[in-house]
C-alpha cells in the first residue's frame, strides 16, 4: 500500500467538529439534544449519516436492530474488516460529542482514504449503533451485541414507557426483517476501535488531550416498584400510613449509602416516578431506576445482594411491597493489550509522552465485543468531565488530535498487515 498522508489534526478536528453540529441539530426536543433509539429523530441521524458513508466511498446497510454497516473493502476483498464507530443515539438534552465523535471520526477516515484512491489489506468497517444509551428501553447495548454475536431475542419483547416493544419499534423506524441473534453477516472482524469522549474529569486534570482506556467497568441495571397504600393527604394519620414515596425515598439512600461505603462502587438511582401522583394524594406506588458498577465484578456481584437485602428491610420497616428486578448486567471488559499498544504508539507519534492509561467508568459499545473480538478504546479530554448535558464539550483542537491518533493506528495496524 503507497504511503497515505496524513492530514493534521487541525484539518481533521474542523471537519468533524463541523458534522457533530450538524448531527446536533437533529433532535426530538428543539433547544436540546434529544435521539433517543429508534426516535423520529433518530431515524433522520441515521439517514444523514448513511449519506455521509456513501459519499466516503463505503456501502451500507441498515441491520435489523437498526445499526448502519458501511463497509470499505480492503485491497484484498476478501480479507477481515477492521470494524470502527460508536453510537448515534443520545440521553435526554444531551451534548452533542457522546457517541456521535466516534462514528463521524471513523467516517472521516474513510473518507480521505477514498479521496486519496487508498485501500488498505483489510477492509474498515464503520458502525453507528442506535441503542447504546439504553434509555427508552430497559437493556441496552443491543446494536453492539448484534454485531458481536450476543444478541438476546428475549428484549425484543421489552415495552417503552408508552407500553411500545422494540419489535413494534424496529417496524416503524423500517428496520429491516431478520433474526439479530444471527451472527452477523459481516466480515470478520481483525477488532473493533472505539473513540470516545472521557466523560470524566481526568485528562482536563493531567492536561492531555487524549488517554488510553484500559478497561469498561461491569453494570447492573435494574428497577424497583413499591407498592404501599394510596390515601387521602388529610385524612389518614401519619401512623397509620403505608407511604410509598417515603418508603422508596428510604431506598434511595440506603443504596447511596452502599455506593458510598463501598470500595470501587458506584451507585445511581437516575429515574423516580409516582405514576398518578396529586399534591392530596399519599403515594400508593412509586417505581425508581438502579444503576451500580464496578471495575471488579465481585464487588457489583455483592452490591446486587446487599442492596436488594437493604431494600427488603426497609419494606418490612414500612410495611410496603418492593418489586426490585435487575433487568441488564455486563460484566467489567478488558480492552485488548495488542490493539493498546497500537493505540499507544500513535498516540505517543501525535502528540504527547507518556501515554495515560485509564479504566472507564461509562460503558460503551466496545464492551459488547468481549471474548468476541479484540477491541479497544481511545479517549479524548470532556472539559470539566462534564457529559450527558448541554455543557459537554471537547475543543476541536482535541477533536483533531484524537481523530489524527485514530487515523495514524489504522494505518499502523495497516503497515502490519501489509
Ligand atoms: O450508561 C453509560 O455508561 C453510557 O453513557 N451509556
Ligand atoms: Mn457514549
Ligand atoms: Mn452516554
Amino acid at each position: 500500500m503507497s504511503a497515505v498522508t496524513l492530514p493534521s489534526p487541525a484539518d481533521l478536528g474542523a471537519a468533524v467538529l463541523a458534522r457533530l453540529d450538524e448531527l446536533a441539530a437533529i433532535t426530538d426536543e428543539p433547544g436540546k439534544i434529544t435521539r433517543l433509539y429508534l426516535s423520529k429523530s433518530h431515524r433522520r441521524a441515521a439517514t444523514l449519516v448513511e449519506g455521509w458513508m456513501r459519499d466516503a466511498g463505503m456501502s451500507v446497510t441498515l441491520d435489523p436492530v437498526a445499526t448502519l454497516i458501511g463497509t470499505y473493502p480492503g485491497s484484498d476483498p476478501d480479507a477481515p474488516h477492521l470494524l470502527l464507530g460508536s453510537h448515534i443515539d443520545s440521553v435526554r438534552d444531551a451534548g452533542k460529542f457522546d457517541g456521535t465523535l466516534g462514528v463521524v471520526a471513523a467516517i472521516e477516515i474513510v473518507r480521505r482514504l477514498n479521496a486519496a484512491g487508498k485501500r488498505l489489506p483489510f477492509g474498515l468497517t464503520v458502525l453507528a449503533f442506535g441503542d447504546e444509551e439504553g434509555v427508552r428501553f430497559p437493556s441496552t447495548l443491543s446494536g453492539s451485541a448484534a454485531v458481536a454475536g450476543r444478541f438476546n431475542g428475549a428484549i425484543l419483547d421489552e415495552k417503552d414507557e408508552e407500553g411500545i416493544t422494540r419489535r413494534a419499534a424496529l417496524a416503524e423506524f423500517g428496520a429491516p426483517e431478520g433474526d439479530p441473534a444471527a451472527p452477523w453477516q459481516g466480515q470478520s472482524g481483525l477488532g473493533y476501535l472505539e473513540l470516545h469522549i472521557e466523560q470524566g474529569p481526568v485528562l482536563e486534570a493531567e492536561n492531555r488531550p487524549v488517554g488510553l482506556v484500559t478497561a469498561i467497568q461491569g453494570v447492573t441495571r435494574g428497577s424497583c416498584r413499591v407498592i404501599g397504600s394510596a390515601g387521602h393527604a388529610g385524612t389518614v394519620p401519619m401512623p397509620l400510613r403505608r407511604d410509598a414515596l417515603t418508603a422508596a425515598a428510604e431506598m434511595v439512600l440506603a443504596v447511596e449509602r452502599i455506593g458510598r461505603e463501598t470500595e470501587g462502587l458506584v451507585a445511581t438511582i437516575g429515574q423516580l416516578r409516582v405514576p398518578g401522583g396529586a399534591v392530596n394524594t399519599i403515594p400508593g406506588v412509586v417505581e425508581f431506576s438502579l444503576d451500580f458498577r464496578s471495575e471488579i465484578d465481585a464487588v457489583r456481584k455483592d452490591a446486587e445482594a446487599r442492596i436488594r437485602k437493604a431494600i427488603e428491610a426497609v419494606a418490612l420497616a414500612r410495611k410496603v411491597e418492593a418489586r426490585l428486578a435487575y433487568t441488564y448486567e455486563a460484566p467489567a471488559s478488558e480492552c485488548d493489550p495488542g490493539l493498546r499498544l497500537l493505540m499507544a504508539e500513535a498516540a505517543e507519534a501525535t502528540v504527547q509522552k507518556p501515554i495515560r492509561l485509564l479504566a472507564s467508568g461509562a460503558g460503551h459499545d466496545a464492551m459488547s465485543f468481549r471474548g468476541k473480538l479484540p477491541f479497544m478504546m481511545l479517549f479524548v479530554r470532556s472539559k470539566a468531565g462534564i457529559s450527558h448535558s448541554p455543557e459537554e464539550f471537547t475543543s476541536e483542537a482535541d477533536l483533531g488530535i484524537a481523530t489524527a491518533t485514530l487515523f495514524r493506528a489504522v494505518l499502523d495496524l495497516a503497515k502490519k498487515h501489509a
